[in-house]
């Protein structure tokens, strides 16, 4: 696949141009070349040459990899029953990971209470399943799921409670641990670390390391820094980028510790837009560590 990825200013002219230049280089049919959009861009059918939205290469390149996995599935049960191998052992999160080409993604909303989680599930369902409002108790007391499809991939939404507040039981918390894992057993799973933009709190502070404890050592690995309340940035007139460099060191350690990823979430009103930019992130992640 031979991919020209555009910026948001380009002009058809330009684009063909550099088409035609990368033709001279490569030598490979100017048909060849696909341009990826910006996003908010459709493709249009004036456009000479072929073109796609960033969600619609991710979804061709997610039925590409089912048909490889399909394959190397079928080869490898044909391996299987030539040597005789025995079931596999137990996989871990990372293993899975690594094994799973199939299009299903669980996202976990894991944070304070009232950070938004439940909200943010909503969002990214784009219907209301889990219950979200201002309260100075916690209103999700149980893990509950629900699913959708976007662009193509099986998206499994876990709502959870507050598994980090030191005032609850253990043994309560280690329930709702223990029903998570569950719930996260089969396909990949990406935890989204939920916490309110301009509020960082005490209970933040050690919040990888309680999550470590519960999820294992590796899980920040497929984190995601989910920042609630977007509309007060954009208020402020900051950038993501604006407030990351502002922010306190406990909080800028936390997304290093998560690899930099992050994003940014307004949920009143809710806009489709930042789910598809986190579904990119999701997606250039998993497909980051299935290639290490
Ligand atoms: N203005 C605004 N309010 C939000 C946002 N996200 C969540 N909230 C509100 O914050 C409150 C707590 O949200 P909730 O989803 O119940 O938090 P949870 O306890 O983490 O599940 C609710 O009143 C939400 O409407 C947001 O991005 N902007
Ligand atoms: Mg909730």
């Amino acid at each position: 696949m031979c991919l020209l990825v555009v910026e948001d200013e380009f002009t058809t002219q330009e684009v063909w141009q550099q088409i035609e230049n990368l033709h001279k280089i490569t030598g490979k049919p100017t048909e060849e070349f696909k341009v990826v959009l910006p996003l908010r861009h459709k493709p249009e059918e004036s456009y000479p040459f072929k073109c796609c939205t960033v969600e619609r290469l991710f979804s061709e390149l997610a039925e590409k990899r089912n048909v490889m996995a399909t394959n190397q599935r079928s080869a490898d049960e044909t391996h299987h029953q030539t040597s005789g191998a025995g079931s596999r052992g137990p996989t871990d999160n990372r293993k899975r990971l690594k094994e799973n080409h199939s299009n299903k993604v669980n996202l976990v909303l894991l944070g304070l209470s009232g950070t938004g989680k439940s909200a943010t599930g909503n969002t990214i369902l784009g219907k209301t399943k889990f219950e979200s409002k201002a309260s100075s108790v916690p209103i999700t007391t149980e893990c509950q799921e629900a699913e959708t499809e976007i662009n193509g991939t099986c998206v499994r939404v876990i709502d959870t409670p507050d598994i980090f507040d030191d005032e609850i039981n253990s043994s309560v918390k280690n329930q709702h641990v223990t029903q998570c894992r569950r719930l996260c057993q089969s396909d990949t799973c990406v935890y989204l670390l939920v916490m309110h933009v301009s509020r960082f709190t005490d209970g933040e502070r050690d919040i990888l390391k309680k999550f470590e404890k519960a999820f294992g050592p590796e899980a920040k690995e497929q984190t995601i820094v989910l920042f609630t309340r977007g509309e007060e940035l954009q208020s402020a007139e900051m950038s993501l980028e604006d407030f990351l460099q502002d922010c306190q060191p406990g909080l800028k350690n936390i997304v290093k510790q998560c690899g930099g990823r992050c994003v940014v979430f307004k949920t009143k009103p809710p806009d489709q837009h930042q789910v598809a930019e986190l579904m990119q992130t999701v997606n250039m992640m998993i497909n980051k560590q299935q290639k290490q």
